[in-house]
């Protein structure tokens, strides 16, 4: 511990430290340093020279814990160019270390030469890894236009909060559910049947931490697409951890970060089953605060407490819906279904070929209609 006002800019800690350090090391005969912090790459540097060892930040282990759970094509081109974007800058100590790991008698690490041509490989890399992102994204943008009539939500929140868990709880399938950080780095969707025959397409998302690396940050923004898009974010909390305000401040920064602090939200304060009686109480009364997102209190692992977020979802999609009158021809079989399906039909009368409906409607099925030959809406209320 240190109390400093801000860190050197040599090792972090102050020179005096940083050799306690160091002598701390060789007397438990440490084999590797971590920070709880970004390092510089010349503080990274120093340190390693000061202490011998292997010297890791905040940064670098979140990058090594991704790269262990990214599984699709997708992720793992992201967490690469997260971690090489890292590398660029540090490439010199890097080499030191693959030489020791090596054995290798030069410790002084490659030529100049040497490093200029892995510089120039690894921007190529990243170029590459960039082009093929923008494709898989294409790809992504196309496939949630087909979501349009859909009501969406996305469930954002810390690692561990229970966001997957509560996917799952939600739509009945099974979802990578673990305890441990960033189980899920890869957004899923799927649809969850409602009350009243509505349904919502439900997204996880990747999980938020303090001092989220910001090359991270960058390379997950286009993951958290689907999230901006939603009519409304599920911000999932663990209410049961002793760390929850702080979290959900976290979360609230990332969402300002990534522009997604003024979306529709819903705070679902999670595993109250791990809270007693009183604890659970004092934060209703806490959730009530003026000026604060609606609170929903659940537990992934009671199906009864899901309800109310149930409820909340199917009063949300109600209000967003808009009362039309259709006249379509018989024969337009699509148009009747996405009516049944998407809107919810008042009365339906017919006339010859000419099928009346009065529906309520939510406006992106209104506009993907008006677009069709033989359809006739009006606006009623
Ligand atoms: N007791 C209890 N445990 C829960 C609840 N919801 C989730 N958990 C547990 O919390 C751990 C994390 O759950 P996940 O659903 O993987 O959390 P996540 O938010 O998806 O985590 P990341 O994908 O890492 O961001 C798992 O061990 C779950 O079983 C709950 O309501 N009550
Ligand atoms: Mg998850």
């Amino acid at each position: 511990m240190q109390r400093i006002h801000r860190p050197g800019p040599r090792f972090y800690l102050g020179k005096g430290k940083a050799e306690e350090l160091a002598e701390e090391v060789r007397r438990r005969e440490a084999e590797l340093v971590i920070f709880d912090d970004e390092l510089t790459p010349a503080q990274g540097k120093n340190l390693e020279e000061l202490c011998g060892v292997r010297v890791m930040d905040r940064a670098e282990l979140i990058l090594d814990i991704f790269a262990t759970r990214a599984r699709t094509y997708e992720a793992r081109m992201q967490v690469e160019l997260a971690q090489l974007q890292y590398l660029l800058p540090r490439l010199r100590r890097m080499w030191i270390h693959l030489s020791r790991i090596r054995g290798g008698i030069g410790l002084r690490g490659p030529g100049e030469t040497q490093l200029e041509t892995d510089r120039r490989l690894i921007g190529t890399r990243i170029a590459e890894l960039r082009r093929k992102l923008k494709a898989v994204q294409r790809a992504q943008a196309t496939q949630r236009k087909g979501r349009r009539g859909h009501f969406r939500v996305a469930l954002v929140g810390y690692t561990n909060a229970g966001k997957s868990s509560l996917l799952q709880a939600l739509s009945g399938s099974t979802q990578f559910v673990e305890d441990r950080l960033f189980a899920t780095l890869d957004p899923s969707t799927r649809m969850a049947p409602l009350d009243d025959g509505y349904e919502a397409l439900v997204t996880d998302t990747v999980g938020f931490i303090r001092k989220l690396p910001h090359h991270l940050i960058a390379s997950f923004r286009s993951t958290l697409e689907e999230a901006r898009e939603a009519d409304v974010l599920l911000h999932v909390i663990d209410a049961s951890h002793p760390d929850r305000d702080s979290q959900q401040q976290v979360v609230r920064g990332v969402l300002a970060d990534l522009e997604l602090d003024r979306r529709p939200t819903i705070l679902v304060f999670n595993k109250i089953d791990l809270l007693d009686a009183d604890d659970l109480l004092a934060l209703k009364e806490q959730a009530a605060a003026p000026g604060s997102w609606p609170a929903l209190h659940a537990s992934a692992l009671v199906p009864a407490t899901l309800d109310p977020l149930r409820q909340e979802l199917v009063a949300r999609i109600r209000s967003g819906l808009r009362e039309i009158a259709v006249e379509v021809p018989a024969s337009e079989g699509r148009t009747l279904a996405a009516l049944y399906e998407e809107g919810e039909v008042l009365s339906q009368s017919q006339d010859g070929c000419t099928v009346r409906i009065v529906a309520k409607a939510p406006a992106a099925l209104i506009g993907r209609l008006q677009g069709r030959a033989g359809v006739q809406i009006t606006e009623t209320a």
